[in-house]
């Protein structure tokens, strides 16, 4: 991963980054981080929060950029604004990123494309180097903006003491282990291919997640609105109760990720409380997994990892599923109804 001026490398229990090891005291300094984004990009922020709070204890807020300046947002000169697009060219993250230098924030973006109006207006940053999206929607630039999250977040919180260097070294191996596992999750395609052909003609589905993988409910249930057409909803799986639960019968499938790391038991009685209602369980599970597979109508198996890498793994089978879908649906996936790649005004 290149960052706007140097390199990002994470080998050898060294994160090097170019752009965040040049201004180092600004965001170790940092009284809070303010993530701005849209649509997937603000999703990735949603884990950011999660990495920067939980690994470097550094406050996080996450706005929706196309909110941000409607609101006369309390924005102070020690603090970090990170953008984060992949096109670069959004213009409600470019509005945002303008209010935020303007009250003297430092800002730092996170681009896939190298050159856009957000590389440039930022005062530095990383590129993703996801390549191309061909696609309308965003999908391998979310993985990439997570994995940049992730890496600053193990690089602030190591050196705010927050972490161990034996902790961090053993994130940096598993790390490692990621593009593998990644494989390894894109081998069940099938399987995936299998659970779309029985839910594609739902009308709404149900996304539930917890810790980590609350953000990832949110973004698989975007992207099957996003390219399928379905009405689809993601919330924090303790949520269900106040009122989405309301909803469940047996029409309505349910995603929920239950990963064996971060609260698992919980997860599992609220798999136990849609089962109750007769709701459609598709749980996404860690490799070998026998207590969900019980209950759940369908499971994903993922590899297991460090809790704070899921995101990387858990997206991806949601992702599968919302494409199978769509195409069975006859949608275009590349060029949603509606949808702009760059949303410039
Ligand atoms: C943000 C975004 C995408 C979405 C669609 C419209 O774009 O909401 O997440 O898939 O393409 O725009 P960006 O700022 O990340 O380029």
């Amino acid at each position: 991963i290149d960052t706007y001026r140097g390199r990002l490398l994470a080998n050898n229990g060294i994160i090097k980054m170019g752009s965040v090891d040049n201004n180092i005291a600004k965001f170790l300094n940092a009284n809070k981080i303010i993530i701005v984004a849209c649509g997937t990009s603000w999703h990735a922020g949603l884990v950011a929060e999660y990495l920067f709070e939980d690994l470097a204890r550094i406050p996080v807020e996450v706005e929706y950029a196309s909110e941000f300046r409607y609101r006369n947002p309390v924005i102070n000169k020690g603090d970090v604004v990170i953008a984060i697009s992949q096109s670069g060219e959004t213009a409600d993250t470019l509005a945002a990123i303008k209010l935020a230098k303007s009250k003297g924030a430092f800002v730092f973006g996170i681009c896939n494309v190298v050159g856009s109006s957000i590389a440039r207006e930022t005062d530095t940053g990383a590129y993703t180097h996801a390549g191309p999206e061909i696609g309308v929607a965003s999908t391998k630039a979310f993985t990439t903006q997570i994995t940049v999250l992730t890496l600053m977040a193990l690089k602030l919180g190591n050196l705010k003491g927050e972490i161990s260097n034996s902790r961090f070294h053993a994130f940096l191996q598993e790390m490692t282990l990621i593009p593998s596992k990644i494989e390894e999750t894109l081998k069940i395609s099938s399987e995936i291919e299998r659970i779309a052909a029985i839910y594609k003609d739902a009308s709404n589905c149900l996304y539930l997640g917890r810790g980590y993988n609350f953000p990832v409910a949110l973004e698989g249930a975007l992207k099957l609105k996003e390219i399928s057409y379905i009405h689809a909803e993601g919330y924090p799986a303790a949520e269900m109760k106040h009122g989405p639960i309301a909803l469940i019968d047996e029409s309505m499938p349910v995603v929920i990720i239950a990963t064996n790391k971060g609260h698992y038991d919980k997860v599992v009685s609220n798999i136990q409380e849609i089962k109750s209602r007769n709701g459609k369980i598709i749980a996404v599970v860690t490799k070998g997994d026998t207590t969900v597979r019980e209950i759940a109508d369908h499971v994903i198996e993922i590899p297991e990892t460090e809790e704070a890498f899921t995101p990387l793994l858990a997206t991806i089978p949601l992702q599968l599923l919302s494409y199978y879908i769509a195409v069975m649906r006859g949608c275009d996936v590349d060029q949603p109804r509606n949808l702009a790649k760059s949303v410039t005004v």
